[in-house]
């Protein structure tokens, strides 16, 4: 069957591939019409009329098909339900959506506790579904791609390396404004980017588009998928302390093995000077 993700043909990657893809319709269309912005908690947090609508769209589909799971979703919270739990983001990158820059997704995952069942995410602008299945890897299909498996890099050299990071809405008010880690890495690596999408991000290092991705404070809505999808294709998911990433963590760190530790220890150590030096020591 064409256009699921891959196999295994699950009812949940189905459902979740139909709403994103709907979801993503949605708003591809407004993205080319007259945007209604309102800022959500200050002026740098946005959502839009579209984000909304988008989000309707994909409960809708979650609500039909599966009327006993619960719902986490970012514009409307929580829905209580089974143990199933359906974490959505109608649309991650808001930010570039208001401003017409053309890089934005749906992101759908399915968790049962803190255990990630399906994840997909969208984007609806190159028509790209990322897929995964816990312990079935994860695909990609498009136009140009079909059921394409994904696999993060081999690369294990900072040197040669291409990472993504974000900086978030709080940047202003925190002092984990991932500057020091920035600075720290920019230098060593070939380039970092900042794509604005954290679930594209994670996305593009399952598919081996970047070499990493990190980034501080996000909501559940905005990696439940992108992190499922960074381990079906072989990646190491911790926090940027190392520890193990959960949806609440503080932070996320994202590579393959051969590179991850080197993340890790340049991220650790910007963090430690950040700091500044220890009492004592
Ligand atoms: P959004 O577009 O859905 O709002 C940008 O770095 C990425 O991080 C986007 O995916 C954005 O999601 C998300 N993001 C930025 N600041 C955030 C915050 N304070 N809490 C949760 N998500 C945030
Ligand atoms: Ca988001």
């Amino acid at each position: 069957m064409s256009g699921v993700g891959g196999p295994p043909i699950d009812a949940d990657l189905v459902v979740a591939i139909a709403a994103a893809r709907a979801a993503g319709a949605v708003l591809r269309d407004a993205f080319e019409g007259e945007l209604t912005i309102e800022h959500k908690s200050s002026e740098i947090d946005l959502v839009t009329t579209a984000d909304r609508a988008a989000e309707a769209v994909v409960l809708e589909h979650l609500r039909r098909a599966f009327p006993d799971d619960a719902i986490v979703a970012e514009e409307s919270g929580a829905h209580v339900g089974g143990a199933r739990r359906w974490i959505v983001d109608p649309l991650d990158g808001t930010t570039n959506f208001a401003h017409r820059f053309p890089h934005f997704s749906v992101s759908i995952a399915c968790y049962v506790g803190a255990t990630g069942l399906v994840g997909v995410v969208y984007d609806p602008l190159r028509d790209e579904v990322f897929a995964a299945a816990a312990g079935h890897g994860a695909w990609l299909d498009s136009p140009r791609h079909d059921h394409v498996r994904l696999s993060v890099t081999s690369r294990d050299r900072l040197a040669t390396s291409l990472l993504a990071t974000g900086f978030g809405y709080d940047r202003a008010s925190t002092a984990t404004n991932n500057l020091a880690e920035f600075n720290r890495l920019l230098p060593k690596v070939r380039g970092i980017r900042r794509p604005g999408s954290a679930a594209l991000d994670l996305a593009y290092a399952a598919a081996g588009r970047t070499d990493g991705y990190w980034e501080y404070h996000l909501a559940p809505w905005d990696w439940a998928a992108g992190a499922l999808l960074v381990r079906e294709a072989g990646g190491v998911v911790t926090r940027m302390d190392g520890g193990p990433w959960t949806l609440d963590a503080p932070s996320i760190a994202v590579a393959g093995a051969a590179l991850h530790p080197a993340l890790l220890r340049e991220l650790q150590a910007a963090s430690v000077a950040a700091a500044g030096p220890v009492a004592g020591g």
